[in-house]
């Protein structure tokens, strides 16, 4: 086994990333027990509660809605539920989705406001409605119907953020280009039997302009979940990411063999080769097929992407390959 810190620097290589993908093919393949993969070092934490769910009982789809509670009651994530930034009218407007595998079925919420669980309203989309998606005051109504609690959003640190951004006379909006910090949570999972889930919950890009839904709470970008093949998500710039369909097209991939590391890869590869400035872009996907072996990639040096992966107990906080 290497030591943690010649292993994370081996892995920001292709051939480092294809190798530890191998490596986990191998780990897993008389494996039957879970595998936890979020995005970015809250990810860390978020795998905690998931394990401890599944451990004691609980469903991969329990598990994976447990595990991004975390972040999402956190203030300190300031990209996602309680405490996430606003739009630019200093409104908390929430993204999030949820996919079963087994199903093939999400449920997904948009622009919720003044309810900090989004994935858990997801949740109930998914488990009391035939809808799929729910948004803006519809979707807040619903989660008043199944028992969420209104509350203000906004902590002291994000409504001092959004009040910089206003009286900034230099300020960015996107009215005219992107622009912002990150930190989405994204996770996907299996319970070690061939079945696998796929979540995602987020504020959205800060200052967004209200009414603006990302691609976090849409079936096939933020979340994708079969059970015949593997689960993807994605956290970065939305807007760009949308067009791609990035969870769907991973998952497609590794439908025809990819190894979820490839198919990652395959999938940034086309988003550059389709317009290079997306080369600049941040875009980072993770992967897992339903034997628990994952793959991660991010497109560029400039935007590091650690995802944190849980397996056998075991949680490590993990750099993604860059494409370019
Ligand atoms: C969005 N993809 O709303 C989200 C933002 C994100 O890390 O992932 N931030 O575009």
């Amino acid at each position: 086994m290497m030591r943690r810190i010649d292993r994370r620097a081996f892995v920001k290589t292709v051939a480092g990333a294809t190798a530890l993908a191998s490596a986990h093919v191998r780990a897993t393949s008389a494996d039957t027990r879970p595998v936890f993969l979020p995005t970015w070092p809250h990810g860390k934490l978020a795998n905690e509660r998931a394990a401890d769910v599944i451990l004691s009982g609980g469903s991969l789809l329990d598990a994976v809605e447990k595990g991004i509670n975390v972040p999402e009651n956190d203030p300190a994530v300031m990209s996602v539920g309680y405490g996430g930034l606003p739009n630019a009218e200093g409104v908390v407007e929430l993204d999030a989705a949820i996919m079963d595998g087994t199903r093939h079925r999400a449920g997904a919420v948009c622009s919720l406001h003044n309810i900090r669980n989004a994935i858990s309203v997801a949740r109930q989309v998914l488990e009391r409605t035939k809808h799929t998606t729910l948004a803006g005051e519809g979707a807040f109504r619903f989660a008043l119907q199944t028992g969420f609690e209104p509350e203000q959003l906004l902590t002291a640190e994000s409504l001092k953020r959004w009040q910089e951004w206003k009286a900034n006379p230099k300020q960015e909006s996107y009215w005219l280009k992107p622009e912002g910090g990150h930190d989405t949570i994204g996770m996907v999972a299996t319970d070690g039997k061939g079945h696998v889930v796929s979540g995602c919950s987020t504020s959205g890009l800060e200052w967004k302009i209200p009414g603006r839904v990302g691609d976090s709470p849409l079936v096939g970008c933020g979340v994708y979940a079969d059970d015949n093949v593997g689960a993807a998500s994605a956290t970065g710039n939305g807007d760009v990411m949308t067009n791609y369909c990035t969870s769907a097209f991973i998952v497609h991939n590794m439908a025809r063999g990819a190894a979820p590391q490839d198919a990652c890869v395959e999938l940034i590869e086309h988003i550059a080769k389709t317009d290079p400035k997306n080369k600049e872009e941040l875009i980072c996907v993770i992967a897992m097929d339903t034997s628990g072996r994952v793959g991660a990639a991010t497109m560029n040096k400039r935007n590091k992407f650690q995802f944190a992966l849980w397996r056998n107990g075991e949680s490590h906080l993990l750099n993604s390959v860059a494409v370019h």
